[in-house]
């Protein structure tokens, strides 16, 4: 019997049995489901192609051999391979194709690219092992999001590049590095998305695509810190990235909007040059005070005025330290998780030129909580990104593109078969 027939007589006579049907009848909405957006996400993903899904599948046979005669799935290989199981196999972000030759990244929509430096940490380190931390949680989801209706296997190339070899004792030769691989990731068409490491890679990053083109470049920078002071401890530290990037020539301060400062951690010299520059800083009160559309409204017209792309850093520390524990400076008072994945989602409609997503400490984290809501702004972006037809637009804007020598070699490499 359904549990939700009603009785046709009352246990308790007839007064309880008014009042009974009296709270059903306040209860009876006459629903209409086709307003939520529930239904709406339901139907159309009857809509998203599933091509890739299949081609996976059987890529995953011819590689990992087909199963054994017991398993009736007959998509299940021996090996695992690909997606399947998300416990199982060597992770690369979201387990999307490693481009171990980093030539092949301009085959790619876009490319992660790890960046497993921690030498610019003012207080706690281990943001090394972020790209690492962020990979391994990352296996967790499908490319798949029924909100926003988007399926990103279906719908976007992705590859990981792995990571950039980064000098641990030295700021300046690690800056180099990453501006060189960056360069080369954005100069190839990619959409470059960095994992970092810790927040001084904001400025190499920055560097790398800025030399690729003549066109300017606007900053939407999530944080509790304002980052943006000349030298810390004497060096370019993480608290320093918005300083050297703002004095590269196409990059004004004045589009670098800075989102969710505050708390007890800006320092007062980051102040006097944010006021000096002129940047744009709206804090949780403010953000919290305008509402979610609002801020990303206001973000995006002042990133956006004058200047042809932006570029989106999310520093994880800018959600409240009760939901990212592994990370180098923990401030209570940021962003519920879901108010930062509508910000960057909201954001990055618009469309980007690169992201970072920077300040993953797993050696701090608790059941990978703060790497899985890392690898969560990335997707979340690249979701919002195709949803919005966004992919790619930077493109048209790469005017100066390097070209980095690769290294001459015959032969084989130890591990490669005889
Ligand atoms: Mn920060």
């Amino acid at each position: 019997m359904n549990p939700f027939t009603p009785k046709r007589s009352h246990p308790h006579g007839p007064r309880e049995a008014r009042a009974a049907h009296a709270a059903r009848a306040q209860r009876h909405h006459h629903p209409d489901l086709t307003n939520l957006l529930g239904w709406k996400a339901m139907q159309r993903e009857a809509d998203i192609p599933e091509g890739r899904w299949d081609e996976e599948r059987r890529w995953a046979l011819r590689m990992g051999l087909t199963g054994a005669d017991s398993i009736d799935d007959r998509s299940i290989p021996t090996f695992a391979r690909g997606e399947l199981p998300h416990f199982a196999g060597i992770n690369t972000f979201l387990k999307a194709p490693y481009a171990e030759d980093v030539l092949e990244v301009q085959h790619y929509d876009a490319t992660v690219l790890g960046i497993p430096f921690d030498g610019g940490t003012t207080y706690r380190p281990g943001t090394r092992f972020g790209p690492q931390g962020v990979r391994k949680i990352s296996a967790l989801y499908t490319p798949y999001n029924y909100e926003i209706g988007v399926d990103l296997r279906e719908q976007m190339t992705l590859c990981d590049a792995g990571d950039v070899f980064t000098i641990p004792a030295n700021l300046e030769k690690s800056f180099d590095q990453i501006s060189r691989a960056v360069s080369h990731v954005f100069s190839s068409g990619s959409l470059p998305v960095m994992i970092g490491g810790d927040h001084s890679i904001g400025f190499p990053c920055v560097r790398g695509i800025a030399e690729c083109t003549s066109k300017k470049i606007g900053i939407i920078h999530f944080d509790r810190h304002a980052d943006i002071q000349e030298k810390d401890l004497d060096e370019r530290m993480h608290t320093t990235p918005w300083f050297h990037s703002t004095n590269l020539p196409n990059v004004p301060a004045k589009n670098l909007v800075q989102i969710g400062i505050g708390g007890w951690q800006v320092p007062r010299e980051a102040v006097k040059v944010a006021r000096e520059r002129h940047t744009n800083i709206i804090t949780m009160s403010d953000m919290e005070k305008m509402g979610i559309s609002r801020t990303v409204e206001m973000a995006l017209e002042m990133a956006w005025d004058g200047v042809d792309m932006v570029y989106l850093s999310f520093d994880i520390d800018s959600i409240d330290c009760g939901f990212v524990p592994g990370t180098g400076w923990p401030e209570p008072g940021g962003f519920l998780p879901r108010e930062a994945l509508a910000l960057v989602a909201g954001v990055a409609a618009e469309g980007i030129c690169g992201m970072e997503l920077v300040e993953v400490s797993p050696p701090y984290d608790t059941s990978d909580i703060t790497a899985l809501m890392g690898t969560r702004v990335i997707v979340d972006v690249l979701g919002s990104l195709v949803g919005h037809g966004k992919l790619g637009a930077h493109k048209r804007h790469i005017d100066k593109p390097v070209s980095i020598p690769h290294g001459e070699f015959t032969g084989r490499r130890w591990s490669n078969a005889t």
